[in-house]
């Protein structure tokens, strides 16, 4: 069933957003072996009304040897606002960094495409291979980049964020985000565990999840369908959980 949902709201979706997700999803397939996840049982696929207009988001997770839960949601606001938000958590005993997209299409028109592989030591540095691969990947332009928010100091330099403004630049954005992500699965695949969980790991999430749940613009939407309590639950639970003594191994 949730199977069957999933696949009409990716279907429903902008383009681009039905893209990226079936992009996402085939290289985690082929990638990686994949373990399920479990999602808090009311949070998988969730429906709730914004100013007379159906809010419905649909989350798929699973972990995987380095990763303690990997996360692509989809959500769709009426006929008007279509959002695709993904975030690799990696476990507390591998030193990697957090990969995060988000896509915010509203009336059509893509107003919000970001893309990051984002440090978690304390010196803000990515780990050496990433440098150099991030390095290795044809810069792109865009005619509309955009600035990002005060709380936007988790990301790296690196970081792309844009306003696309033409099918060319979405198709530019997309190759981006496919960099981005196949040389993550291959170095984090190449990656070994440190011996036990590291303090500076679970610091760094803790601090990049905090900084996201201070995104308004997201914390808004979910407010106004779900309500206060709800969204904030959803935020720490389902979007930037910082679970600290997780789960070294699958489960
Ligand atoms: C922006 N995120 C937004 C916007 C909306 C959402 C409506 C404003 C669009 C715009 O400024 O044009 C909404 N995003 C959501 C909702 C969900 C979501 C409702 O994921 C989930 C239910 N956000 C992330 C991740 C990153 C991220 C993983 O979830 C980055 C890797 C970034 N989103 C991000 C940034 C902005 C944004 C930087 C711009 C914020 C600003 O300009 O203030």
């Amino acid at each position: 069933m949730d199977q069957v949902r999933y696949q009409s709201l990716c279907q429903h979706q902008h383009p681009l957003i039905s893209q990226l997700a079936k992009t996402i999803e085939s290289t985690w397939n082929s990638e990686f072996v994949l373990y399920p996840y479990k999602i808090p049982t009311d949070l998988g696929y969730v429906e709730g009304s914004l100013e007379g207009e159906k809010l419905m988001i649909e989350n798929r997770c699973y972990q995987t040897a380095q990763f303690r839960k990997i996360h692509l949601e989809l959500a769709k606001v009426g006929k008007h606002l279509d959002i695709l938000h993904c975030v690799m958590f990696p476990r507390p005993n591998f030193p990697l960094p957090i990969f995060g997209v988000d896509l915010v299409a509203g009336r059509g028109q893509i107003s919000a495409a970001i893309v990051d592989l984002s440090p978690i030591s304390s010196n803000k540095q990515l780990p050496i291979q990433y440098q150099q691969a991030l390095q290795k990947i044809p810069q792109a332009h865009f005619s509309q980049p955009r600035a990002l928010p005060a709380w936007g100091d988790i990301f790296s330099d690196f970081c792309l964020f844009v306003c696309p403004t033409n099918p060319l630049e979405e198709t530019t954005f997309l190759t981006q985000v496919r960099h981005f992500l196949s040389l993550h699965c291959q170095l984090s695949n190449q990656t070994n565990p440190v011996q036990s969980i590291e303090p500076s790991i679970v610091a760094g999430q803790r601090y990049y999840c905090l900084q996201q749940q201070k995104n308004d613009k997201t914390r808004r939407i979910l407010e106004r369908a779900f309500g206060t309590d709800w969204a904030e639950r959803y935020l720490q639970t389902m979007l930037f959980d910082y679970a600290d003594t997780s789960i070294v191994a699958i489960t």
